[in-house]
């Protein structure tokens, strides 16, 4: 098969390449990325020495791009990856959310309905379906919670889920949606939770927390997500959505004291700073759905997974530091400064 991955120089993408690429060796990627500031062509050096991986850097908003791309190729699936994907920044700047996340789905829907596929998927998030409350501990999303958004990322990514289910109903377009909760693992920009803490832990720089820390995310190892995308692709039902998720919740002061304590550094580095606005309290996913439909579990638990992605930041610190000394630091400036 030959599958389009669009995105896949960030964070997930570039994991699901490599997964694909492991565990499905017959099959071609094609991977399409318009470099942004969270796009890195190092990340898929490896994927760049097999005869079976293209590298093409573009805009999945072009249209003249992404049809010439579609003809060329003849895809048999198409994987949408590619988004404005950081919540502080769609608040900055909402813009070229819009644009990326909700146009460049259309456009690559187009291309799709155009040169026939057997699958377009669109990676989403279950930012969609807005928050729960910290007192209902026994509330989590399924695929029925209606879509309730709070910030314009997760308004461009509920927008991007609401037209591709209109493409199935209108046009026909065989297609499916992944509503995933918070990943973490290799890769992963450092201007996320994660890994900025592990970042600046490491460089004894403040760790700053927004609000009182209290705020729930689910916390899923990305290989986990692939894992779910991959199935879901080859053998999830057209116009279904499916949830993923791994029940393990923390609140940010949990995640970022379990840091400090893998890397042996002192809780004083933590400082509370003024809240994200319209910050979403706790997202919790109900993942039955896949898991009895399609048999998907994850293997990661958080207290593992968090192990091996603190090690793996020690062991890649070119990858991280090349970041950090680049655009980045405007960016943390902008963002943190007198907060
Ligand atoms: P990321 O920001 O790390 O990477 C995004 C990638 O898309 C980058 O390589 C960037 O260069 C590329 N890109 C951006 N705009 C583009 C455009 N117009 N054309 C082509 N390429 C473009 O994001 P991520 O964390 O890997 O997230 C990937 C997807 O998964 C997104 O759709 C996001 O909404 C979704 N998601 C993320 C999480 C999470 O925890 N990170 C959770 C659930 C869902
Ligand atoms: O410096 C920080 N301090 C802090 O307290 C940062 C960057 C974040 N936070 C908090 C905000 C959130 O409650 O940590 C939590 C996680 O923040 P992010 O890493 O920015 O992730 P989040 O906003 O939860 O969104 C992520 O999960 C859903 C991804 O970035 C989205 O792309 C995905 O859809």
């Amino acid at each position: 098969m030959n599958i389009l991955v669009t995105g896949g120089a960030g964070f997930i993408g570039a994991n699901f390449v490599y997964y694909e690429l492991k565990n499905h060796p017959e099959d071609r990627i094609v991977c399409l990325d318009k470099l942004t500031y969270a796009g890195n062509l190092q990340t898929l050096d490896e994927a760049l020495k097999q005869d079976n991986f293209r590298f093409v850097k573009g805009d999945i908003a072009d249209r003249e791009c992404v049809f010439k791309l579609f003809e060329e190729e003849k895809f048999d699936i198409v994987v949408n990856f590619a988004a404005e994907s950081h919540v502080d920044r769609s608040v900055e700047d909402p813009g070229i959310f819009l644009k990326t996340n909700i146009i460049g789905t259309q456009t690559l829907m187009d291309a799709a309905r155009k040169f026939g596929v057997r699958r377009y998927h669109q990676v989403s998030t279950d930012e969609v379906y807005g928050d729960l409350p910290l007192d209902r501990p026994d509330l989590f999303f399924t695929e029925e919670t209606p879509i309730h958004t709070s910030s314009p990322y997760s308004a461009s990514k509920a927008s991007a889920d609401l037209l591709v289910m209109a493409y199935a109903r209108t046009f026909g377009l065989p297609v499916s949606i992944t509503r995933c909760s918070n990943n973490y693992g290799p890769y992963h920009f450092p201007e996320k939770l994660i890994p900025l803490m592990i970042s600046r832990a490491l460089a004894d720089e403040s760790l700053p927390v927004y609000g009182k820390g209290e705020n729930v995310r689910d916390w899923l190892y990305v290989e986990d997500h692939c894992s779910a995308i991959d199935l879901v692709i080859r053998k999830g039902k057209d116009g279904e959505i499916y949830n993923i998720g791994g029940h393990n919740e923390r609140t940010n002061l949990q995640v970022v004291k379990t840091i400090l304590k893998i890397l042996g550094k002192d809780e004083s580095l933590i400082t509370y700073v003024t809240d994200r606005p319209g910050h979403d309290m706790r997202y919790a996913i109900d993942p039955t759905k896949i898991h009895n439909e399609l048999g998907w579990l994850p293997e990661t638990t958080f207290d593992e997974g968090i192990k091996k992605t603190v090690q793996w930041y020690l062991d890649n610190e070119p990858w991280w530091k090349n970041i950090l000394e680049g655009d980045y630091q405007n960016y943390f400036e902008r963002m943190y400064s007198g907060r």
